[in-house]
């Protein structure tokens, strides 16, 4: 937890202790998938998607680390033994059934043994399902617009907004992380850690629960990635695409449009919020007359909902 958000952390802490299982806990979102300084690999997965990915990745690792260490060590035990100076007089056969039959077969076998695996992790991924919550993300030069397609306004009309990035020219900056972009980071309940990844207005989706995301763009073609819940669907104007992923844990996650779209590519971020049940019914209501500014779910100034148990 960061040192801004540690007095409200106490807080959460003690209320939760001493009114557990009773009545009201402050819960504040923790920021659980962002690239961190330093490290390498896989941003913790947010979903069962991201983990089937991330073992498939490491399974395959191990595969190719065995056919590479071998392939060497026969390029290296080759080099030696059959240099022009260990072997002057080399032998001029051409063929050999049973080494050929290996070398076809052994591969084959490979592949069919890293099959068995991927292609139920692709199938699961591609086979989108009837979602809890649909959301159309449309990629525009050089935000993100979102629509909750089950959902009316009081206007009677389908809730939607934009998100932009906190710090880009359309909330007024420059792309560039100034002391008030930092200041506007900080009231959106972020820090500078965040700046080029988070926006001002959030996907909001509760957790466990079957989320479908419709994704097309407006002008060229963008890309909806977040690599926490281990989804990316290029959004092509004039077409629908569809990705699903179903989060585990409450928290922020962030990505960015992976689709390179122009000059301002990299200043397009996508924020998503796994919030509980309850913190995304009040945030629909909420959202529905208007406010979808988001900072009432910040990580520093927590929502208010009752305790699943
Ligand atoms: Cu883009």
């Amino acid at each position: 937890m960061r040192a801004s958000t540690a007095m409200t952390g106490i807080a959460a802490v003690s209320t939760a202790t001493f009114v557990a299982g009773t009545a009201l806990a402050q819960q504040a979102l923790e920021i659980i998938g962002q690239p961190v300084d330093g490290k390498m690999g896989f941003q913790p997965a947010g979903t069962p998607g991201a983990r089937d990915l991330q073992w498939l990745d490491a399974m395959i690792l191990y595969i190719i680390t065995a056919i590479v260490i071998f392939v060497t060590a026969l390029l290296i035990y080759v080099m030696i033994r059959y240099n022009s100076k260990s072997n002057p007089t080399p032998a001029r056969f051409t063929h050999n059934s049973p080494l050929e039959v290996a070398w076809t077969v052994i591969p084959i076998v490979i592949l069919v043994f890293i099959g068995a695996f991927s292609l139920p992790v692709l199938f699961k991924d591609q086979e989108i399902p009837v979602g809890d919550v649909t959301i159309k993300a449309t990629g525009y030069q050089w935000y993100w617009g979102y629509e909750y397609v089950d959902e009316v306004n009081a206007d009677g009309e389908v809730l939607a907004f934009e998100s932009y990035m906190i710090g880009s020219p359309s909330l007024g900056g420059s792309n560039m992380l100034t002391p008030e972009v930092e200041e506007q980071l900080k009231a959106a309940g972020y820090s500078r850690e965040q700046f080029l990844l988070a926006t001002d207005t959030a996907v909001v989706v509760p957790v466990g629960k079957k989320i479908v995301i419709q994704v097309t763009a407006a002008d060229v073609i963008h890309s909806w990635k977040i690599p926490a819940f281990g989804v990316m669907q290029d959004a092509v104007p004039g077409r629908i695409a569809a990705l699903w992923f179903q989060p585990e844990t409450e928290g922020i996650y962030f990505g960015q449009c992976s689709e390179l779209c122009g000059q301002m590519h990299a200043y397009m971020p996508i924020t998503v919020k796994v919030v509980s049940e309850a913190a995304y019914a009040e945030w629909l209501a909420k959202a529905k007359t208007g406010d979808v500014e988001l900072s009432h779910l910040g990580a520093a100034t927590p929502v208010n909902v009752a305790l699943a148990d």
